[in-house]
């Protein structure tokens, strides 16, 4: 049985129980820690928890310190997922030889950035996935391997400046779509998988605690922005964010036992899309009179997407 919170208002969930402190080396304004609190904070259960090599953990367990009070292993940059399922199928077993007393069980999360999730760590993802576990697995997607300097990864979008795919002279950037995770996690049949972003706080703890609730294997995929490199003022996280979803350049919805998809956000003014690059040094480029075009590529993409995921609503009724 899961203990769930009854959250009235954002000044109540900020300040309840706190198992990530606010003590961490994380860059000012990252959307990182954010998100972690609002998954750690949407529930009550014990916490079992992992974090991939990358920002997250180089910056909240520098030795002999932690930012962490629940228990938290830390393992290589691609097997966060396997770690944390190794330790639901150990407590599972032990359970089931009635040598746990526990009421409740605990949850267990797992962190990756986007490098982790999408690209190193993908086939134990995918395995995970695939036996089953009862686990919910978080990827920080910044579209960038952040911790290293700000190296692209199958995440970052098409015309983005990354330090492999620098735009300059002879290039835009980066040449290649983003990949679906979403869609693809989906289709592992996981009971339920959600974009969420931190600037939409109740539509994230709705998720992650319909999330803790599945019977399965959960992933989230979290937009987190980062101000380091994708070039914008620490304090405009969070406008930076709401752009993003406004654009409808990272829509939220759920997809729930692989078929059924639920757009969770509609906002009531859609954000030119390129309002949401001209704040982000990243895109700056993109400005120029040459590479104009594919700011226009960029709105239809995003259009195309969101008329495709209208579509899946209404298909899946
Ligand atoms: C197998 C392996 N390859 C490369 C590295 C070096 N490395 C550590 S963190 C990191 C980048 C992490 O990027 P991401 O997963 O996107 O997380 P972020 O730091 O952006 O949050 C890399 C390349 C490593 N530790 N292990």
């Amino acid at each position: 049985m899961s203990e769930m919170k009854n959250i009235k208002n954002l000044k109540e969930f900020s300040t309840s129980a706190d198992r990530f402190e606010g003590a961490n080396l994380l860059c000012p304004g990252c959307a990182h820690s954010i998100i972690v609190r609002e998954v750690l904070n949407a529930t009550n259960d014990d916490l079992i928890l992992s974090a991939a090599t990358g920002c997250l953990e180089v910056c909240t367990a520098v030795y002999p310190y932690t930012s962490w009070d629940a228990s938290w292993i830390h393992i290589g940059f691609e097997n966060a997922s396997t770690a944390i399922a190794g330790a639901e199928a150990m407590h599972k077993a032990l359970k089931r030889k009635g040598r746990l007393k526990q009421e409740r069980d605990p949850k267990f999360v797992a962190f990756g950035g986007d490098g982790a999730t999408y690209d190193i760590g993908f086939q134990w993802l995918s395995g995970c996935f695939e036996r089953g576990h009862n686990m919910m697995y978080v990827c920080l997607d910044n579209e960038v391997y952040a911790n290293t300097g700000g190296q692209r990864s199958s995440s970052t979008p098409i015309g983005a400046s990354a330090t492999t795919s620098p735009a300059g002279r002879v290039s835009y950037g980066e040449k290649m779509n983003k990949k679906d995770m979403l869609a693809i996690m989906a289709a592992h049949g996981a009971p339920y998988v959600a974009q969420v972003a931190p600037n939409k706080w109740k539509d994230m703890i709705k998720k992650i605690q319909t999330g803790f609730a599945a019977n399965g294997p959960v992933y989230i995929n979290a937009m987190s922005a980062c101000t380091t490199e994708w070039k914008f003022l620490p304090e405009d996280t969070i406008a930076i964010s709401d752009m993003a979803t406004d654009s409808l350049v990272f829509p939220l919805y759920e997809i729930i036992d692989g078929t059924k998809l639920n757009i969770t956000y509609r906002p009531k003014t859609v954000v030119p899309v390129e309002e949401y690059l001209a704040a982000q040094g990243r895109f700056k480029h993109l400005f120029k009179d040459e590479y104009k075009y594919l700011i226009k590529e960029w709105q239809e993409r995003v259009d195309a997407k969101w008329d495709y995921l209208q579509r899946r609503e209404e298909a899946s009724v």
